[in-house]
């Protein structure tokens, strides 16, 4: 079985190494291979003379260089990928026939993409937004594309609106601005006037819009798809991937002034943990529902607006991921991977939710433009491990040169070839879906419910996240400039919650309306009336959704955690040494963050290399902070504005600090001295307490206090 799992495992990588080049030891060609001697000067007449049209060196160099780039993606420009595998825990035979999901032995090969949805390929990775988790299955019976989010729920129920949408969110045409963010007016006068985004859009204000890093989040399939086992018999199953660090995110102050310290600090954590060998993994998630069940529930399992709580169908775990690889090259596979909900195999199949039909037609016409041919699926990172064999020919860039004389079907002069697939051996055949219906332009009444999925989660989350919620709307308003917006949203949150919608009116400055309805709301066509959208009172189905907070996961510990030790030169060797040595052999990094760059000497006179001067790093980048001990250390990070500053932000963003004896003189120098019965600083305690509350991630109770602290 081994053997048979290191084959499929690497079925990829031994397709890719096909079109995986290396230079080292050869020598330079044109692209016509003729050897090149010198790539810094152009042919030309005379040692100072005009360069010569007929330089085909130079010529080629600038030609390709001037057609390097392709259109970016409109939405999810900005992403990171991985390579690595799935395995399956157990067969899932009663449910569906894919390979993937009934063959314990196999090892597929998968590709991951994580991306923002909004800003520009070259924009910061801690915008506030929805992450896209895109997972690529090169199995073999062909590509799976699971192409979801990290979170469960979409903005709009028809596609329909989703350029309406996406237009609303990204920079206002006429300036161009703002670059990645949801807060401005376009965007509020969109949600304000069409409720069903509400849902998605209270995620986007809670804490996972801002996650930790990429692999401390879920991903969600978010539609309800359909398992088909060998019988034909049709389950519902929604998809979740379940990260084993947990769920974990940043604070909005942190989210910012990440921006500035290292925008690329999402794709950074993903590429050094796996070249560290920490690699990230998630078990993959059903929930069935069967077909009988289909109307139990009081939203429509076809609303994409609307999920199903854990508590009222539990996700069974199937399988895990683990990303172990990262690209060779950026542009060759990250950018020009092509995913598409439509990509699906034998036993997985489609259900009519509105918005999934609409995606099933706009990812290939999507890479037409993007990546400019029907042939996209012949690109390495796109082709499957199987073989591919019809009767499609010719368009740019075709890479297969497809022998004999017949590309139709049926022939006889070509032996019949290729065949069709015998049902035996695995055709793709659609589930049988009965369908008998008039055609109409309307949305489901079932669909109609717009607040008790908000409301739910609002409800369901710990009073910390709740706070953040109401923080983020303050914030995202207080940058639009249209007061009627503002209060229209104040109007709305208000039926979602109205401790939520006094604490927002509150920050804004402003009162909550009693109505927003008016002219100018059925002038605009609006779907803006909030009473045809809101839910019978006995529609609040459960209390409160445990699993919708952060902190339903378990965390893996401290694992792949960044750990600063702030030092001088003469900072005490055994305090260092100690936490040093627990921290990492529990997985964490520690990084030496110097008053200067190059080594520091220890106590014991012994040169440790530093990870990062004070002047090229911020806190912002670690979970956690320890000062060792030392006179001389301290003296000098006594004299360091930045090292005060570190602490005080430290302490900030909740995150745990321990310090050694007389470490506690510079913490006493700092906001510090209020926080010395805080439940994660350390004074003097053991390495273990310390971890500990790194594995917690933050003391949130610590956050009303430390909001005083100036940094
Ligand atoms: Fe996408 N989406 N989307 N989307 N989407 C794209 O396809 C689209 C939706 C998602 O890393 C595009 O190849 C429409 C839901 C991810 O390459 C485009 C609608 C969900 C990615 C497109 C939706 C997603 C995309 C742009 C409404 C979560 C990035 C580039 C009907 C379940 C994949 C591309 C990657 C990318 C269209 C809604 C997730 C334009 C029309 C719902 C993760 O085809």
């Amino acid at each position: 079985m081994k053997e048979n799992q290191s084959k499929n495992s690497s079925s990829k990588e031994k397709d890719l190494e096909k079109n995986t080049q290396c230079p080292h030891g050869k020598t330079m060609t044109t692209n016509q291979g003729q050897k090149v001697n010198d790539t810094n000067n152009s042919l030309k007449a005379g040692e100072r003379g005009a360069t010569l049209l007929e330089d085909f060196i130079l010529r080629e160099k600038i030609t390709h260089f001037d057609h390097e780039r392709i259109p970016e993606r409109i939405v999810h420009a900005r992403g990171s990928g991985a390579h690595g595998y799935f395995e399956l825990y157990e067969s899932q035979e009663k449910y569906t026939k894919a390979g993937i999901f009934t063959d314990t032995t196999r090892k597929t090969p998968v590709f991951v993409r994580f991306s923002t949805v909004a800003g520009n390929k070259g924009s910061a990775d801690l915008a506030r937004d929805v992450r896209g988790f895109a997972t690529k299955f090169y199995t073999e019976e062909g590509i799976f594309d699971l192409v979801g989010n990290n979170m469960p729920i979409f903005f709009i129920q028809d596609a329909m609106k989703f350029p309406d949408l996406i237009h609303s969110v990204k920079p206002e045409p006429d300036r161009d601005i703002p670059q990645a963010a949801s807060a401005h007016d376009t965007f509020y006068d969109f949600v304000s006037h069409t409720t069903e985004t509400l849902h998605n859009q209270i995620w986007v204000m809670s804490d996972r819009a801002i996650p930790r890093s990429f692999r401390m989040m879920e991903g969600f399939g978010i539609h309800t798809f359909r398992l088909i086992n060998a019988e034909g018999k049709s389950h519902f199953v929604k998809f979740h991937w379940k990260p084993l660090l947990g769920v974990h995110s940043v604070t909005w102050d942190e989210a910012v002034k990440i921006h500035g310290a290292d925008a690329d600090f999402h794709r950074r954590d993903l590429w050094d943990a796996i070249e560290a060998g920490q690699y990230p993994e998630w078990e993959l998630g059903f929930q069935i529902i069967p077909e009988e069940d289909e109307h139990k529930f009081d939203f429509d399992i076809l609303d994409p607006t609307k999920l199903i709580p854990e508590e009222m169908v539990p996700v069974q775990r199937v399988g895990k991921m683990t990303l172990n690889r990262n690209p060779e090259n950026f542009f060759a596979e990250t950018e020009q991977v092509a995913f598409h909900p439509g990509h699906v195999v034998p036993g997985i199949d489609f259900t009519n939710d509105p918005l999934l039909q609409g995606r099933l037609f706009s990812y290939t016409d999507t890479q037409l433009s993007r990546l400019g041919s029907p042939n996209f699926a012949e690109i390495p990172i796109n082709r499957p491990v199987n073989e591919v064999h019809n009767n499609q020919r010719d368009a740019h860039m075709r890479m297969t040169i497809n022998k004999g004389k017949t590309a139709y079907f049926p022939n006889s002069i070509g032996g019949g070839c290729p065949h069709l697939a015998k049902m035996a051996e695995g055709g793709f055949t659609s589930y049988e879906e009965r369908i008998d219906a008039r055609k109409i332009r309307e949305r489901s009444e079932s669909f109609n419910d717009h607040f008790s999925q908000p409301a739910l989660f609002y409800r369901s989350l710990q009073p910390w996240e709740q706070k953040h919620v109401a923080e983020a709307y303050t914030f995202e308003l207080g940058k639009c400039t249209y007061d009627h917006i503002k209060q229209r949203m104040l109007y709305i949150l208000n039926q979602i919650d109205e401790d939520l919608a006094n604490k927002v009116a509150n920050g804004l400055g402003m009162q909550i309306p009693d109505s927003v309805d008016g002219p100018l709301n059925q002038a605009i066509g609006a779907d803006a009336d909030v009473e045809k959208h809101q839910p019978p009172k006995k529609k609040n189905y459960l209390d409160k959704s445990e699993a919708l907070s952060q902190t339903h996961l378990e965390n893996k510990g401290i694992v792949s955690r960044k750990i600063a030790a702030l030092v001088s030169d003469g900072f005490s060797h055994e305090d260092f040494s100690e936490m040093k040595k627990y921290l990492e052999n529990n997985g964490a990094e520690v990084t030496i963050v110097a008053t200067h760059g190059g080594t520091v000497t220890c106590s014991e006179n012994k040169d440790h290399k530093v990870g990062a001067a004070l002047l090229t790093t911020e806190s912002v980048l670690y979970d956690a902070l320890y000062i060792p001990g030392g006179k001389k250390s301290i003296d000098a990070l006594l004299d360091e504005a930045k090292a005060k500053k570190f602490i005080n932000e430290t302490l900030k963003h909740c995150k745990a600090i321990a310090i050694d004896n007389e470490a506690e003189e510079l913490f006493d120098a700092t906001y510090g001295k209020d926080f010395k019965d805080d439940e994660a600083v350390f004074i003097n305690k053991s390495a273990e307490d310390f971890a500990k509350a790194i594995a917690n991630h933050r003391n949130w109770d610590r956050e009303d206090q430390a909001k005083s602290i100036p940094a």
